[in-house]
């Protein structure tokens, strides 16, 4: 079934010509040792493509469709096409070859997200971390608890200007989820494509809209609305048996909706400081023995670990969880925002990684520094510094290397707002850290920027909204309107002191260490 689905990337293709006889032969063989290589044999007596998986075949798909001209990635076929007699062996050097998609701060909706799935697939991407929860909204329904989406999945009004300035609000009413048989949906496309999807959940910070559904949760407990803004909050969930119960009973769920084998539960950016001011959770922690809210933060994320890990799936937090305690046995797979150095870090005492520092993996940063650029959180992360970046720093021990499992962009979608957008920050951005991911190191620039040319005729032909090389189409440029540009500071002082931060197992903007914003 998923062989035959497969095939409907490649159209019909008519030996009428006498050139190539048309068939296009699937193998699968364990002769291909890579789970994800393949072999494509184009000869004068037909197309063979070989590999140990669907996965393989997937990819080995993907490839022959950049054979094919453009009109391969229009959605209807043509009828007779030349193609060049050639043999390609390809494997990937990275096994996690990812993309975030926040749908939390702005919704975006099933048909789109399938969308991107396929534009993710044609470069070989094979993760999608749905963020699916947020200070700003909660996204996905929960059968056990309804109140989630009910309550948590909308807000009244939207701050559409950068955290950093006076908060302006559009108060046209935001919201959406995805119902249980959207997420089926979106799970099966995805495998189809060869791509895993991966639930973020957040906790125990960045979870404002959880806590708008049911306040009881919180730490301390106190009435709160889905946000309007962007930034830091304090919301916390609490690390006490009864609600961390209901944590559980909402993770089984979550599992019981994505068979990926990894879960994501956040774990960035929580104040949990905030729990000594919860009298309750002071009188647990002495009755336990914890040391402190850095020690009862690794307790809860240790405890989640072992929830997920006893249901046959492994745990993923941003590094945060990870710095504040690099001791913690939690099993977990870290992902590594804040620099490659707390990535190292990590990787050195065993973890494993996954490399998605700010420079140069965030697409919500510009893209240059021309003022023609829609409003962005900060930058620039230009495609350049996405060519220069090495997933597997060469100057990383080479067993340190062997924990990477590889890298990921994100796409934060605070000041996100449409769907055009998305696919602007996304590429050609998104076209470089692909050749990136698969090869598993730097790419070099002038022959990328000849290969990308061409490229982009693919590109139209799915009706990407890319951004050009030479800057944004005059309909993409920033205008006069909410959108319009403003000055950012340069991010690169910003991303050495986060990285310096986390590799010293700061919390980022803990006020206990005096570093209430990182800025
Ligand atoms: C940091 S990355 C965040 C996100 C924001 C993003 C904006 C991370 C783990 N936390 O919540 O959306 O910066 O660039």
């Amino acid at each position: 079934m998923r062989i035959q689905r497969l095939l409907t990337f490649v159209p019909w293709i008519s030996a009428g010509t006498g050139d190539v006889k048309g068939n296009l032969h699937l193998e699968l063989t364990d002769a291909i040792s890579h789970r994800e290589g393949y072999e494509l044999t184009v000869s004068e007596g037909g197309i063979l493509l070989r590999a140990s998986t669907v996965d393989g075949l997937a990819w080995g798909v993907q490839t022959f469709r950049q054979l094919l001209p453009d009109a391969a990635f229009r959605a209807a076929g043509f009828v007779a096409v030349r193609v060049p007699v050639c043999t390609i062996v390809d494997e990937p050097g990275l096994g996690w070859r990812g993309a975030l998609l926040d749908v939390a701060r702005h919704f975006f909706p099933k048909r789109f997200v399938l969308r991107y799935i396929d534009t993710l697939a044609a470069h070989k991407f094979n993760r999608l971390q749905l963020h699916l929860t947020d200070d700003q909204g909660w996204r996905v329904e929960i059968s056990r608890f309804p109140r989630l989406t009910s309550v948590g999945s909308s807000r009244d009004a939207t701050q559409v200007t950068h955290y950093d300035e006076e908060p302006i609000f559009d108060r046209t009413p935001h919201g959406g989820y995805f119902s249980r048989d959207d997420i089926a949906e979106i799970v099966s496309y995805a495998a189809d494509r060869g791509i895993t999807v991966v639930p973020e959940i957040e906790l125990p910070g960045h979870t404002g809209a959880m806590l708008a559904a049911y306040p009881e949760w919180g730490s301390p407990v106190r009435e709160r609305s889905v946000a309007t803004t962007w930034g830091i909050f304090d919301s916390l969930v609490s690390p006490l048996p009864d609600v961390e119960q209901h944590l559980f009973d909402l993770l089984d769920e979550v599992m019981e909706l994505f068979p990926s084998p990894w879960i994501h539960v956040g774990g960035d950016e929580s104040l949990i400081e905030e729990w000594e001011r919860d009298p309750r959770v002071v009188q647990f922690m002495k009755d336990n023995d914890i040391d402190g809210y850095r020690a009862l933060f690794s307790r809860f994320m240790t405890r989640l670990s072992q929830h997920i890990q006893s249901r046959g799936r492994r745990m993923v937090t941003w590094d945060d969880a990870f710095a504040s305690d690099p001791s913690s046995a939690a099993p977990s797979v870290v992902m590594a925002w804040r620099g490659t150095e707390v990535g190292r870090k990590a990787a050195d005492r065993g973890f494993e990684v996954v490399l998605a520092p700010v420079i140069p993996t965030y697409f919500d940063y510009y893209q240059s520094q021309d003022s023609r650029e829609p409003l962005a959180i900060g930058g620039p992360v230009t495609i350049q510094d996405v060519l220069e970046f090495s997933p597997l720093p060469v100057d990383w021990a080479e067993d340190s290397r062997q924990h990477v499992l590889g890298t990921q962009f994100q796409v934060w979608t605070e000041l996100i707002r449409s769907e055009s957008y998305v696919e602007y920050m996304t590429w050609p951005r998104a076209c470089a850290l692909a050749e990136v991911a698969w090869s598993g190191a730097a790419v070099e620039a002038l022959p990328f920027l000849n290969r990308l040319s061409e490229h982009m005729g693919r590109l139209d032909a799915l009706g990407v909204d890319y951004r050009p090389l030479a800057g944004p189409h005059p309909w993409q440029e920033a205008g006069t309107g909410e959108r319009r540009h403003r000055r950012s500071k340069d991010m690169r002082e910003k991303a050495e002191f986060l990285d310096r931060a986390a590799a010293e197992g700061i919390i980022a903007f803990s006020p206990e260490r005096g570093v209430a914003d990182a800025d």
